[in-house]
């Protein structure tokens, strides 16, 4: 094992990155990785984005040139247009390789899960998480963690997990471990979590950890292709139709919201990502401050919330849609129609008028 013993021990001399997580928490990892001989596995959320694959990628790569053995198992399948991370480490995608994934899990001594805080974000693979044998350690960026990991890293004012794996990375003393290929992702999870950073990108930190990455040499230019200009065209097409036929604004409320049915979807040939992006387009709107997409799944609606300025789409979500997330930017679902779905959100948008029109 090429971790060093007193890795920890070194780095706690330097200033404290992870302003909520105690040393402690991090020399106890450090010397479980340390004294730890047996395979790891690094999970994302379910219907992972570029920041759960990101990072989770990147600190699959560094566990791997450390010497452990690692891989990742995602809940389901993931975009395509982060099919290009897939080189050093082997994603198994549980819902399809369920077999493969339970042999490998039972080998596993630790279990990462990244960009997530809740086992309820990993769907059909959340009974194998919570049975699971080994270590549990959440490294994630979303506030109010739930407590079903023997450690937590939690530090929601991250932009990223990515960001924050990096910082967590160089907490362990594992620094020695990023190469290209983790820089690669950790930069492609915080450039898709922030928009290409136009959000959540004020605070100093940030510009430190991409400063970093860039020493690795990596084409920001040519990630940004590969992440951006990799859609099909049905992915277009069903974009442009959701924008002229399905958008709806109510400008009296500063809410934009788009909504898709199973058919619509269908006709586009929908493939998972391929709406991904499409909730934050009606807060382009001059004046718009809260924006919603609605998917219709099988027996329920899946809701996406965004807004802009001190809107709290999180506690909206929360009150209303099962659900939770950031200030700006949460989640949730619904068990009604979509018709329904969407008249319950026109009919709470009045009790929020003076949030909506204080927003910014
Ligand atoms: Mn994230």
């Amino acid at each position: 094992m090429t971790v060093g013993q007193n890795s920890y021990l070194c780095n706690s001399k330097k200033e404290r990155l992870l302003k909520n997580t105690d040393n402690e928490i991090i020399g106890a990892i450090s010397d479980l990785l340390a004294q730890n001989s047996s395979p790891i596995v690094v999970v994302p959320h379910s219907n992972p984005d570029g920041d759960a694959i990101g990072s989770a990628y990147g600190l699959a790569v560094v566990l791997k040139n450390a010497g452990h053995e690692v891989k990742i198992i995602s809940p389901n399948d993931y975009p395509g247009f982060l099919s290009w991370l897939n080189g050093d480490i082997e994603i198994f995608n549980y819902q399809k390789m369920r077999k493969t994934s339970v042999n490998y899990l039972e080998r596993c001594g630790i279990m990462f899960c990244v960009d997530f805080n809740d086992i309820n974000r990993t769907d059909e693979m959340e009974s194998a998480i919570a049975s699971f044998g080994g270590t549990k350690i959440m490294v994630d960026h979303h506030p109010y963690p739930t407590a079903f990991c023997h450690y937590t890293v939690s530090e929601p004012e991250y932009s990223s997990s990515a960001e924050l794996v990096y910082d967590f990375v160089v907490s362990l003393g594992l620094e020695q471990f990023l190469n290209h290929e983790a820089a690669e992702a950790l930069y492609t999870g915080i450039m898709t979590d922030t928009g290409s950073f136009s959000h959540n990108t004020s605070r100093p930190n940030l510009y430190k950890v991409l400063s970093a990455l860039m020493a690795y040499g990596i084409d920001t230019e040519s990630i940004h292709g590969r992440v951006y200009h990799n859609f099909s065209v049905d992915r277009l097409r069903l974009m442009g139709y959701s924008l002229l036929e399905k958008m709806v604004v109510l400008p009296e409320y500063r809410t934009g919201y788009i909504s898709l049915s199973r058919d619509e979807l269908k006709k586009y040939n929908f493939v998972p990502g391929d709406t991904e992006g499409f909730v934050n387009i009606p807060l382009s709107i001059n004046q718009i401050v809260f924006s919603a997409l609605f998917i219709e799944k099988d027996g329920y609606v899946k809701v996406s919330l965004r807004s802009k300025g001190n809107f709290p789409a999180n506690a909206f979500s929360s009150e209303h849609f099962n659900g939770g997330g950031h200030l700006n930017a949460a989640g949730g679902e619904i068990k009604l129609s979509l018709q329904e779905t969407l008249e319950r959100f026109t009919q709470l948008l009045p009790d929020y008028l003076h949030l909506l029109n204080n927003a910014d």
